[in-house]
């Protein structure tokens, strides 16, 4: 490796063989439990839990270390309120007829529809915003590199850490998405890369049998 600053790693933890192997079948047992839910209590949850997941999506890897991302927690009701209408207004188009035949057939077994009570009924939306430029220290303006791994990486983090917290989510990618970047007021040079939806299961709260449906070890991977 070229010359750089660098420090000892100090923080790595191995553990033996066997215990790894009963992590990783615990974490998997954990997150298989995690769905996304669609209908949420309005239960409320702190605001310390949603910053330490969002502390722990900032520690995913990324390009150059640029951290290319924006997480904008919204607990006020009046700005849920207007994420619902907007989002309401844009899904209506969708589902009238801009999807798409196929694409309609294909959501059909979620039951999914433009009505989103939840963007205001659960306590918390956390818009996700995609950096094209910045660099390590807010305010840089440098290019920024790998933005839409690193995000979604990051996204994958917070999704993983929430569920961890013991709350439920749900991903949600309205189209067009532009509307977040107003409500939330931010730069042109900031993209919305998703919402996402946080807070307890309504007490009723179904996961569709469709989305249970996983393929197998054998079927998402190879080994050579
Ligand atoms: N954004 C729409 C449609 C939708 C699209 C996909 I792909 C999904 O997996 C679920 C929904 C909506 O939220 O209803």
């Amino acid at each position: 490796m070229k010359e750089h600053k660098a420090s000892p790693l100090s923080d790595y933890i191995e553990y033996p063989e066997k215990e790894m192997i009963e992590r990783s079948e615990r974490f998997y047992a954990d997150i298989k439990r995690r769905h996304s839910i669609r209908q949420f209590s309005n239960r409320s949850v702190p605001q310390v839990i949603i910053e330490n997941c969002i502390k722990a999506a900032g520690t995913a890897p990324n390009g150059a270390n640029h951290q290319p991302w924006q997480f904008v927690a919204i607990h006020s009701s009046d700005v849920k309120k207007q994420v619902r209408e907007q989002a309401e207004l844009h899904e209506q188009g969708f589902y009238a007829g801009r999807a798409g035949e196929e694409w309609l057939e294909a959501l059909q077994p979620l039951g999914t529809d433009a009505q989103k009570p939840y963007l205001e009924h659960a306590p918390w939306l956390i818009a996700i915003f995609s950096q094209k430029k910045g660099g390590t220290n807010t305010g840089d303006k440098h290019t920024n590199y790998y933005v839409h791994e690193s995000v979604g990486i990051a996204t994958g983090f917070l999704i993983t850490a929430l569920h961890n917290a013991g709350l439920v989510t749900l991903t949600h990618t309205p189209k067009p998405m532009s509307f977040l970047s107003k409500i939330c007021a931010r730069p042109d040079d900031e993209r919305p890369y998703m919402l996402l939806i946080a807070g307890y299961p309504d007490e009723n709260a179904t996961v569709p049998e469709h989305a249970k449906q996983k393929k197998s070890l054998e079927e998402i991977c190879t080994f050579l």
